[in-house]
């Protein structure tokens, strides 16, 4: 049985990668930070089948005695402080945790369990102002916030690992990737839940931001599979991990409001709250690399990732006992609650 330790095993990512290691009949050790509340929504059901141990991104030492005492054969880091507009507010925070956070696992690795294979989740917001599109293994970065420069350091530093001192280290360069259990704020959920808040007489409004920004999206299940497939290869290499389409925010919105009857236009307001410093208008990924050598592709399409998530939140609603006042539930919907 191999052993794999997860980092930010609480968030959206690391709770679908538990899930598949376990499938895989993986033991799974997951890191989670000390927190006074608990963290673990996203992993209750898989408490009893996963080890918990804590440790954090800035306490290099507590790192070391987790490889120490579980002996892993694969890390994944997924910790980071993974908010764009955040890393706008907490600059030095953010590379504290995405940036020099790396290097303190490569480092507790180097030292401690060599042998054990790496992956880091590198981003497509290192390219930033996009310089080609579509975006491959090739593209030179651009980053445009402080969470795509620390991601861009993350990367650079994990692939120095590799060649510095021989270690099975890989990036894997993934770009947006969204589920039922992405966090509130990014802006996929946040659309999705406001469909449901206005759909059930919650919410009269959804305020947001850049609508022409475009992403292109896909579904988290579909993308953790791919950062095991790097981790099984016999050199390690780095992956852009993608859809190839790309999509605008508008659509998202136009799709999203659309699946229970609702017309974005009526209920989308623009609050010049959230926009960014600086933005990343497009990104656009060409997986080729990951489909030839990995044999991966996503399952999951735009459509189908909206309505998924929609469905989700509407759900989430019927199960609370709320009865929706505006547009039309769709009946697969209703007749699953
Ligand atoms: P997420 O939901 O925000 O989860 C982040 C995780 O990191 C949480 O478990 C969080 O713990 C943990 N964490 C934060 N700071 C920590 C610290 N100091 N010590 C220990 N743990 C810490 O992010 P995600 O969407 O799953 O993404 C996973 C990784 O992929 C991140 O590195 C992200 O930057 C990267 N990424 C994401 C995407 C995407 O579209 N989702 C695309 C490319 C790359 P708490 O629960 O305690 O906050
Ligand atoms: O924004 C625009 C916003 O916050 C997407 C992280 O997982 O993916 C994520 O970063 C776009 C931006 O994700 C709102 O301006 C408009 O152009 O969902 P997001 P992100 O910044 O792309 C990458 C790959 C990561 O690595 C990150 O960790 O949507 N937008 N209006 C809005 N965004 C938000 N959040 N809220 C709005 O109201």
């Amino acid at each position: 049985m191999k052993t794999a330790l997860v980092t930010g095993i609480t968030g959206q990512d690391g709770s679908y990668l538990s899930e598949y290691l376990l499938s895989l009949g993986y033991r799974v050790v997951g890191m989670l930070r000390r927190t006074s509340t608990q963290p673990t929504a996203r992993i209750d059901h898989l408490r009893d089948k996963v080890d918990l141990a804590h440790a954090d991104l800035l306490d290099q030492f507590s790192m070391v005695r987790l490889l120490e005492e579980y002996e892993p054969d694969e890390v994944y880091n997924l910790a980071a402080q993974s908010f764009v507009p955040t890393s706008f507010y907490e600059p030095v925070l953010t590379a504290e945790f995405t940036a020099l956070g790396v290097t303190r696992l490569l480092e507790a690795i180097r030292h401690t369990r060599p042998q054990a294979r790496f992956y880091q989740a590198s981003s497509s917001e290192m390219f930033g102002k996009v310089v080609e599109s579509p975006q491959t293994e090739a593209t030179p970065f651009h980053p445009r916030s402080p969470y795509g420069v620390a991601k861009v350091y993350g990367h650079w530093i994990t692939v120095n690992y590799r060649e510095s001192y021989d270690l099975y280290a890989c990036s894997g360069i993934l770009f947006n990737h969204e589920s039922p259990r992405r966090g509130l704020e990014f802006v996929t959920r946040k659309i999705t839940d406001g469909v449901a808040r206005i759909a059930f007489g919650l919410d009269d409004k959804l305020p947001m931001g850049n609508l022409d920004a475009r992403r292109d999206w896909g579904y988290a299940g579909d993308y953790v599979r791919a950062m095991h497939m790097m981790l099984q290869q016999e050199h390690p290499e780095d992956y852009v991990v993608a859809t190839g389409e790309t999509h605008s925010v508008r659509e998202f919105c136009q799709h999203a409001f659309h699946r229970v009857g609702l017309d974005y236009e009526d209920f989308v307001t623009i609050d010049p709250r959230f926009y960014r410093p600086a933005e990343v208008d497009l990104l656009l990924g060409k997986p080729d690399k990951a489909r030839q050598e990995l044999g991966w592709k996503p399952e999951v399409d735009f459509p189908s990732l909206v309505e998924m998530m929609v469905d989700a939140d509407v759900q989430r609603y019927l199960k609370a006992g709320r009865s929706p006042v505006r547009g039309e539930i769709p009946e697969v919907v209703l007749s699953q609650s």
